[in-house]
């Protein structure tokens, strides 16, 4: 389609809890979307940049310049484009995937509402809920870990991931376990918070009989991974140093991991999500979808994912509630652990926009023809 405009909405989203990783904690969630409003009607796309580069490179304020300044312009200079063109049209900037991947998950939004087709469909989902996880955050204490958990494992969470750190691992996790009795599935995530002098220590989780452990390592030390790999029983999943399907392929034929998480915006956008999906199911190697603290936008999208045949653990798709009170859409809601995968066209959510101007942080960046 022809885009006529380029709305770019900064947002924030106070978080129902307070959410800690290994590095940092964060209080609210700063959200930027893209709408594009085009000839055959519009999309929305959210981008999983942090406000501070704590995570990836990539920052909120970085990527609303990056796409006022470079894809915007190259979107807006187009006479016709689809999502499956943005790879050539975007080609010559180096990077940027998390905000590639916000133009991306708008464009298919309005492509796909515009064809009356279903994230869903679209992408290959072979199923109409999926099952989920959630990401339990680094607590004051043991106690308060448990209650939290607790309460998760109630609302019927089917896999449990908790936060880990050098001074916040063997204890935690141990008592997790012992909470949750031995069938209940549990992982753990590092966020590169380790170094090589560690994997002495992290051979120690073997003992709780976890499903995986996530990105103990810096994103760019693949050979960490594959020496930690070849030294302890708990199988090694990448995050952060997933950053296209080449890398995957690599990791996994390297030894460096053998479950692999994505997300789409890490990777670039969903159709290179969709790549890595397929080259992981031909190499065997199960994946899942990881989470960003999405509002609804983002969340469906990412739920659709879930859906394909491949994505054979249960993700970090939780409930709206799991993060905020009150969402940027109809709330998704978990029932008996799962997810429903949206079935009306595009993201099949329908973006509360008297929300998203209230809760703005700044005036909208609006770009047109
Ligand atoms: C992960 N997500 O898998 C990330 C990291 C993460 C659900 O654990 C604000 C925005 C805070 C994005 C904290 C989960 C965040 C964030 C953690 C992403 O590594
Ligand atoms: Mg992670």
């Amino acid at each position: 389609m022809r885009i006529e405009a380029v709305e770019l909405h900064r947002i924030a989203m106070p978080l129902v809890r307070p959410f800690e990783t290994s590095f940092g904690r964060q209080s609210a969630r700063d959200v930027l979307l893209v709408h594009l409003l085009g000839d055959e009607g519009e999309g929305w796309g959210e981008c999983v940049a942090m406000e501070h580069p704590l995570y990836s490179s990539e920052y909120v304020q970085g990527c609303s310049e990056l796409i006022e300044h470079y894809l915007a312009p190259r979107l807006l200079g187009a006479p016709d484009i689809a999502a499956e063109g943005l790879g050539e049209l975007f080609g010559g900037i180096i990077g940027h995937r998390m905000s590639k991947a916000a133009v991306e998950a708008a464009l298919l939004d309005a492509q796909l509402r515009a064809a009356g087709l279903s994230f869903g469909e679209y992408l290959g989902a072979a199923r109409s809920e999926v099952d989920c996880g959630v990401s339990v955050g680094i607590a004051r204490d043991i106690p308060s870990l448990l209650e939290e958990v607790a309460g998760y494992v109630d609302e019927g969470y089917r896999r449990i991931k908790l936060k880990i750190k050098p001074g916040w691992d063997l204890e935690p996790v141990a008592a997790v376990r012992e909470l949750i009795g031995p069938q209940m599935l549990l992982q753990v995530d590092a966020n590169t918070a380790y170094t090589a002098a560690d994997i002495e220590h992290l051979g120690r989780l073997d003992a709780f009989d976890l499903l995986l452990i996530e990105q103990p390592f810096v994103e760019e030390d693949i050979a960490t991974h594959v020496s930690l790999a070849r030294a302890i029983a708990t199988p090694v999943c990448l995050d952060e140093s997933i950053v296209n399907v080449d890398v995957a392929v690599d990791a996994i034929e390297r030894g460096a991991t053998s479950v692999v998480n994505i997300k789409p915006g890490r990777v670039g956008g969903y159709l290179e999500a969709v790549r890595i999906h397929d080259a992981c199911g031909e190499l065997d190697v199960p994946v899942w979808c990881g989470g960003m603290l999405e509002t609804g936008i983002g969340r469906a999208a990412n739920v659709a994912l879930a859906a394909l045949p491949n994505f054979t653990l249960p993700g970090d798709t939780s409930a709206s509630k799991r993060y905020f009170a009150e969402d940027l859409t109809e709330p998704f809601e978990l029932v008996d652990g799962r997810l429903a995968v949206p079935t009306g066209p595009g993201t099949g959510v329908t973006v509360r926009t008297g929300l998203v101007r209230d809760r703005a942080s700044r005036p909208p960046v609006v770009l047109a023809r």
